[in-house]
């Protein structure tokens, strides 16, 4: 009976002393920032099997079971972090009862060389607007690379980049963007509004008109767009301003008959030119109204007045 008595009262005194060292333990915890994410094993090497302290434990004791900036400045666990910077309170300034400091999911263990803080990410992010928004190739080129394609608002954004420096380069067949690329530099913050402007790149068909006629030519534009214009003295034109597609070209001046008659012209992201067509007046005045177009051009000042012979005399050898 005696035996059994001696036996259970130590164990009584143990629990008793664990009991009040987990007590001890925890007041601790809340007065360290963010204490609660590693609990006791922020000042302690195994709570679960002692009390023996860690470095950081034996600072926190040595500073007086305080935190402030010279607790915070300290790297107790020699990974290259500040305890402050650990704890999310990099300058010592948070003080117990206060809302934790930072960020919880950064906090690592100032008693752990083997807990760091995860490295920190940042994005760059822009716009593209203008002439197209959706799908801009967005080349990402220097600390890292990579590369993204602009959404339905033209909004595009590289994440989880590093301090570093990076250009931004986009890219549309078809278009020209402005600036032509952004240098970004990231150093601790995201870095947004790396906005572009897109405007269509256009092309042009041209040519000349050569033979019996140079001048007044009337040229008409069909397919992808339409548009009509004349051939300038020297029997010239041109139509600027044309997006990539499939055009026809067509000449046409009263009195006179063009070879080739039309020109089918596909544009793929370059001006055409050299798009020419002689124009003959043989054998076009054989109809009245001919001549009387023939006359006509003679009162414009775009045709002589022996022109307007041949083109009777022609007339009058088909219909002698
Ligand atoms: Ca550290």
């Amino acid at each position: 009976m005696k035996h059994k008595f001696l036996w259970i009262f130590p164990a009584i005194i143990l629990i008793l002393s664990g009991a009040a060292q987990a007590w001890a333990v925890n007041s601790y915890v809340s007065d360290i920032p963010n204490g609660s994410k590693f609990s006791c094993n922020t000042c302690h090497v195994n709570i679960n099997v002692d009390n023996k302290r860690n470095d950081f434990g034996l600072a926190f004791k040595n500073n007086n079971h305080t935190w402030n900036a010279s607790l915070a400045s300290l790297d107790s666990d020699g990974d290259g972090y500040t305890n402050g910077t650990e704890l999310q309170d990099p300058n010592g300034t948070w003080v117990t009862g206060q809302p934790s400091p930072g960020n919880l999911s950064l906090v690592s263990n100032p008693s752990d060389a083997g807990s760091v803080p995860p490295a920190q990410t940042y994005s760059i992010s822009g716009t593209v607007s203008g002439a197209i928004q959706a799908g801009v190739t967005m080349t990402l080129t220097g600390s890292s690379s990579g590369s993204t394609t602009t959404g339905a608002s033209g909004n595009y954004s590289f994440t989880g980049l590093s301090n570093g420096s990076y250009t931004i380069t986009p890219s549309k067949t078809g278009y020209t963007i402005t600036p032509t690329s952004i240098a970004v530099t990231i150093s601790g913050a995201n870095q947004t509004g790396k906005n572009f402007t897109a405007t269509a790149v256009t092309y042009s068909i041209s040519g000349t008109v050569s033979g019996a006629v140079q001048a007044g030519v009337t040229i008409t534009l069909s397919g992808a767009a339409s548009r009509t214009t004349t051939t300038d003295a020297s029997g010239n034109y041109s139509f600027p301003g044309l997006s990539s597609g499939t055009y026809t070209v067509t000449p046409d001046k009263s009195g006179n008959t063009f070879t080739p008659a039309s020109v089918q012209v596909v544009i793929t992201n370059a001006s055409v030119s050299g798009i020419n067509f002689t124009a003959s007046g043989a054998g076009a005045c054989d109809n009245w109204s001919d001549v009387i177009d023939k006359y006509n051009d003679y009162v414009e000042g775009q045709a002589v007045w022996s022109e307007v012979i041949d083109c009777y005399n022609e007339y009058v050898a088909v219909h002698p």
